[in-house]
């Protein structure tokens, strides 16, 4: 990286890769499974850590580094894995850092199925969790035991938009010989920076705003200790969780827009927002950016704004929202978030459809809660479209 790209957004351009043989000015799509050793001690040498060099693509690959080496520097870890998707990204923290007997403490209201691979498969190697809400930290206390060796935090939460504050998760995981593992998916590097307060590991769904459009599933890790990293990618390498070379072009394409995506959907965010909260027909609206949620304020210290995501509930509970899921033209109603197009869901019934009633209710989704995540169309355009979904006589569906 030249040396002179210590600003964000020149290190979204110029982090990670440099110019091949050929002087390509990006790094061009590697698609081999295999590289060539120029002889037998070479390929000795490599496979025995004392050369530097390629070996084959599930270890590593030029333009997987490429991607890796710019998160890495965008979130200033120590080392950056990718992994073929955010569930990937997961499967390959919970492998290099928890033993058998270990117990982890997570947010209640995580993604759904990252929830569901500790709870119903790792449970099987005798790993145990427990799954409180991370935003009262009291409450991660009092969840500490013995042999807690990891604190997993999501932060911002899917859907419910909680918001953990990090600084103290990462006091609390120190004081105890436990690492905090921060899924920042939500937030993307653009908005939050977990190493600056205190945690061991960043996880990102790159799928959603680090790729950003809706062509690619991914995920990355990022370390701030390289022995860690190590660990991570040992994992990585051994369980076949590896990125491959196209993937990864197309998400360091779309990085390279991250923060001009951001900036602007999170501007549109916040005026859908306070007009969804002036509507009658809505019940309650969580947006970070909002006066009204719980923890704005704690938001605004450790987010560099409130992001593109926004959850709410109708007053007329699930029948309302489903109306009006069936009803915007512009949003499109489908899973997923973070990208250059609006999409709206129903997580109780898609997301978190594997979550019990119960732990549903513990992550405070509701049966009516809507998600909506604000893409870079037009905001006059994405407003009227809520509004006629809203509006429209129900008899006329
Ligand atoms: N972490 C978070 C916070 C996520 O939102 C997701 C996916 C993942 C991890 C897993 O990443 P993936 O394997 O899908 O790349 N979230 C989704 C969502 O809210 N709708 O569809 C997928």
């Amino acid at each position: 990286m030249d040396s002179k790209a210590s600003g964000f957004a020149s290190k979204l351009i110029h982090a990670g890769g440099s110019p091949d043989d050929c002087g390509s000015a990006v790094t061009p799509i590697y698609q081999t499974s295999t590289f060539v050793f120029e002889n037998a001690r070479q390929g000795a040498d490599r496979f025995a850590g004392k050369a530097d060099g390629y070996i084959y693509t599930r270890i590593g690959n030029p333009t997987i580094n490429a991607l890796e080496e710019c998160v890495n520097a965008l979130e200033g870890g120590e080392g950056a894995i990718a992994t073929s998707s955010g569930m990937a990204a997961v499967t390959t923290a919970y492998f290099a850092l928890l033993q058998s007997g270990d117990h982890m403490v997570s947010t209640a209201s995580v993604y759904g199925p990252s929830r569901t691979l500790m709870e119903q498969h790792f449970s099987k190697f005798n790993v145990q969790s427990t799954y409180v809400d991370t935003s009262d930290i009291e409450k991660v206390k009092r969840a500490i035991k013995p042999n807690t060796r990891m604190i997993y935090v999501e932060t911002p939460a899917n859907p419910g938009m909680q918001i953990t504050d990090l600084q103290a998760v990462a006091d609390i995981a120190h004081a105890n010989d436990a690492l905090l593992v921060v899924d920042s998916t939500f937030a993307s590097p653009h908005l939050q920076r977990p190493f600056s307060l205190g945690a061991d590991v960043v996880l990102h769904s790159v799928t959603k705003f680090i790729n950003g459009h809706a062509d690619v599933v991914g995920g990355i890790l990022i370390a701030k200790d390289p022995t860690i990293a190590t660990r991570l990618r040992k994992i990585m390498i051994v369980t076949g969780c590896n990125m491959d070379p196209h993937q990864a072009f197309l998400v360091h394409r779309g990085l390279k827009t991250l923060s001009l995506r951001i900036d602007k959907a999170q501007e549109s965010a916040t005026k859908i927002a306070r007009w969804l909260e002036s509507r009658p027909e809505v019940a309650w609206v969580r947006y970070i950016g909002l006066e009204s949620h719980p923890q704005h304020e704690l938001a605004l210290r450790q987010m560099e704004g409130p992001g593109a995501m926004i959850s709410f509930e109708l007053k007329g509970g699930i029948e309302a929202g489903e109306r009006l899921m069936n009803r915007v033209r512009l949003a499109m109603l489908a899973v997923s978030l973070g990208g250059v197009e609006t999409l709206i869901q129903h997580p109780a019934s898609m997301t978190h459809s594997g979550f019990s009633e119960k732990e549903r209710l513990e992550a405070d989704i509701t049966d009516g809660l809507v998600r909506y995540s604000v893409g870079i169309e037009d905001v006059d355009d994405l407003i009227e479209d809520l509004r006629q979904a809203l509006e429209d006589d129900p008899e006329a569906v």
